[in-house]
């Protein structure tokens, strides 16, 4: 093996599992050499937007009917982050005012359904299927692979690495995707979700974009449609109910994933910013703002992590308040789990 996993348990980390206990997803950190290759003598692992053929891109013609519908935004000053911050440590705060320019957003996140498509097309291969294995929920796992399991994360003894996991076998290899091809693809990493974009002519959002598409037009609120979870005892978002990590009600219609757009959009038209799988984001990871007004912030210059945002189907309030607009985690650039999905963004449209 020409890499190893390896499960740091930071200071930061400890802290939160004894004192603040946590849902570990910003803990799954894939550790390797700076240059490697894959076991079967492939290299470049680290930039694999140049693993797809540029005649398999040109010979597809209908790359528009796989993309998702785009929704523009207008920009403008908007107040980003919190001065009441839920996980403080994450770097919720300070609020700042941050303006934007116009920009586009996919509507929904990336479904398998388009993933599959833009494969078929590329022929990607996907960080978590080239290292052969990828972080899952161990609550999702059949008994024959939780039998193979051979550690856990320290930090989330909930987190498993899974031999043959990948977005095609989101549990494992004996699971399949076949009956949620309209769900959030999942087990991709930032690389993975960059490559996607950049084939659709997009990009990932910033931070900033993605805080200020969540927030759909509200200011100050916790949530894409304000600040009740559940107004009018309607579920607004794809969560995890029961008590984590081990019995979840799935009182919203969902253990797992949901297909997306089966919660209510935001008022910019946008569905599951908050809830069903985290989101990559463009940013590279830092819990330290000022106060300063910044026009089209573009986050740190460089980082070892990445942040995501809005949560997924497994945040509970007890262990990951995180499905808040102003609620952030990250994960180092080739981690993937099955929790953790994109959408994208863009200047304009084609
Ligand atoms: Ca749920
Ligand atoms: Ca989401």
């Amino acid at each position: 093996m020409l890499f190893i996993y390896f499960y740091c348990v930071h200071q930061q980390d400890l802290y939160r599992t004894v004192l603040l206990p946590d849902c570990g997803c910003n803990t799954l950190h894939r550790h390797r050499a700076e240059e490697e290759e894959d076991e079967e003598g492939r290299g470049n692992v680290q930039h694999p937007a140049h693993k797809y053929s540029e005649r398999a891109n040109k010979e597809f013609v209908n790359k528009e009917d796989i993309l998702s519908k785009m929704v523009l935004l207008q920009g403008g000053w908007f107040l980003m982050g919190t001065d009441d911050p839920g996980i403080p440590q994450d770097g919720e705060g300070p609020q700042r005012r941050v303006w934007l320019d116009p920009f586009y957003i996919e509507e929904h996140e990336v479904t398998n359904l388009q993933f599959q498509l833009f494969t078929n097309i590329t022929h990607h291969v996907t960080e978590a299927e080239r290292f052969g294995d990828s972080f899952v929920f161990e609550g999702l796992l059949s008994e024959e692979v939780k039998s193979t399991l051979s550690h856990a994360v320290a930090a989330a003894p909930w987190w498993a690495p899974v031999k043959g996991a990948d977005w095609r076998h989101p549990e494992g290899p004996d699971s399949s995707i076949a009956h949620r091809m309209d769900h959030p693809v999942l087990h991709v990493s930032w690389a993975d979700a960059q490559v996607y974009c950049e084939w659709a002519g997009r990009r990932l959002p910033t931070e900033a974009e993605w805080e200020f598409a969540c927030r759909g037009g509200l200011q100050d609120r916790l949530y894409p449609w304000g600040n009740k979870l559940m107004p009018r005892g309607q579920h607004y978002a794809n969560l995890f109910q029961g008590e984590f990590p081990s019995h979840n009600t799935a009182e919203d219609g969902f253990a797992q994933t949901s297909p997306v757009k089966k919660f209510p959009a935001n008022a910019f038209g946008l569905y599951d910013m908050v809830g069903n799988a985290w989101e990559w984001t463009a940013d590279w990871w830092s819990v330290h703002h000022t106060r300063d007004n910044t026009h089209n912030p573009k986050g740190p210059e460089t980082g070892s992590d990445r942040v995501k945002k809005g949560g997924s189907y497994m945040c509970h309030k007890s262990y990951c308040y995180r499905y808040r607009c102003a609620a952030r985690s990250q994960n180092t650039p080739d981690s993937s789990a099955s929790n953790l999905g994109f959408r994208c963004a863009a200047d304009s449209t084609p």
